[in-house]
């Protein structure tokens, strides 16, 4: 039986086909979806956090499990999914300009999938202008937006302005995410919405869409 902790040991080490073949074995043997995600990927990748701050670890380390992660997560990913969903609305996400961090925004997406969303992801280093392009083209009714660079924080803000100015803010809902984001720093900024993880990413974008249904319900009353 595979420990899931063995999968997490793997990711750190950045041992990409063991990390693969781990999870493929998990999943075979029945092992809940969740408890391998939680435990073995995401358990991992904070290791390999906390070893990088630490100083322990370097960029190399770094990458070479965050792809062992991206390759894990490929396979899980249409597990993740629920198929035939009627989408409960279409959110847009992207990971703003000058940032290239994707891992925790791809995995937002998947939860957002997996919630009943569509989802149409931009990439990473999203700059304002796209994020405003593709708004305007697609309508979408959460505009999703990530960073995890102090340095990049910022943009989040620009983007709002941006959507202020070109006149779509009241059209979109916008929410918020990635580890150096807090509820205060998406308040002042004036997001919609703020959540610390991808579980709760999905729960938000339902709330905030329940929010918009009854607002304008009320104003055609
Ligand atoms: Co970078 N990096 N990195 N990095 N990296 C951090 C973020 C850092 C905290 C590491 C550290 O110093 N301890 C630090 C930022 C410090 C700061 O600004 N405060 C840092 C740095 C400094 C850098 C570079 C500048 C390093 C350098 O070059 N000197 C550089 C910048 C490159 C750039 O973006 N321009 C850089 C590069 C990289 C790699 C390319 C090597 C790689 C990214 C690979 C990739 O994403 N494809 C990488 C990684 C992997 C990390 C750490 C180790 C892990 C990030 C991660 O994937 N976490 C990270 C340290 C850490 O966070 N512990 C670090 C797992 C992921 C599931 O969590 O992304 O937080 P997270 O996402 C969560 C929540 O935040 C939330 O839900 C997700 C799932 O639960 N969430 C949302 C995220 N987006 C959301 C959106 C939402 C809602 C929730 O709504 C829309």
């Amino acid at each position: 039986m595979v420990k899931t902790d063995e999968i997490a040991k793997n990711l750190v080490q950045g041992k990409n086909e063991m990390t693969l073949e781990l999870t493929k074995k998990a999943l075979d043997e029945g092992i809940d979806v969740g408890k391998i995600l939680n435990e073995g990927l995401l358990a991992g990748m904070g290791i390999v956090g906390d070893k990088f701050r630490n100083g322990e670890f370097y960029l190399p380390e770094v990458i070479l499990a965050a792809r062992a992660m991206k390759t894990s997560m490929e396979v899980l990913r249409p597990i993740l999914i629920k198929k035939n969903v009627k989408s409960l609305g279409l959110i847009v996400m992207g990971t703003v300009k000058g940032d290239l961090h994707d891992i925790g925004k791809n995995l937002v997406s998947i939860m957002l999938e997996g919630a009943g969303f569509e989802v149409i992801d931009l990439g990473v280093d999203v700059h304002v202008e796209k994020y405003i392009q593709v708004i305007k083209e697609k309508q979408p009714n959460i505009l999703g937006i990530s960073a995890l660079l102090t340095t990049t924080l910022p943009v989040m803000g620009e983007v709002i302005k941006a959507l202020e100015d070109s006149k779509l803010r009241d059209k979109v809902k916008v929410m918020v995410g990635g580890a150096p984001v807090t509820a205060e720093y998406a308040k002042k900024i004036g997001a919609d919405g703020y959540a610390r993880d991808a579980v709760s990413a999905a729960d938000k974008a339902k709330e905030l869409l329940r929010y918009q249904a009854s607002h304008n319900t009320n104003r055609k009353s």
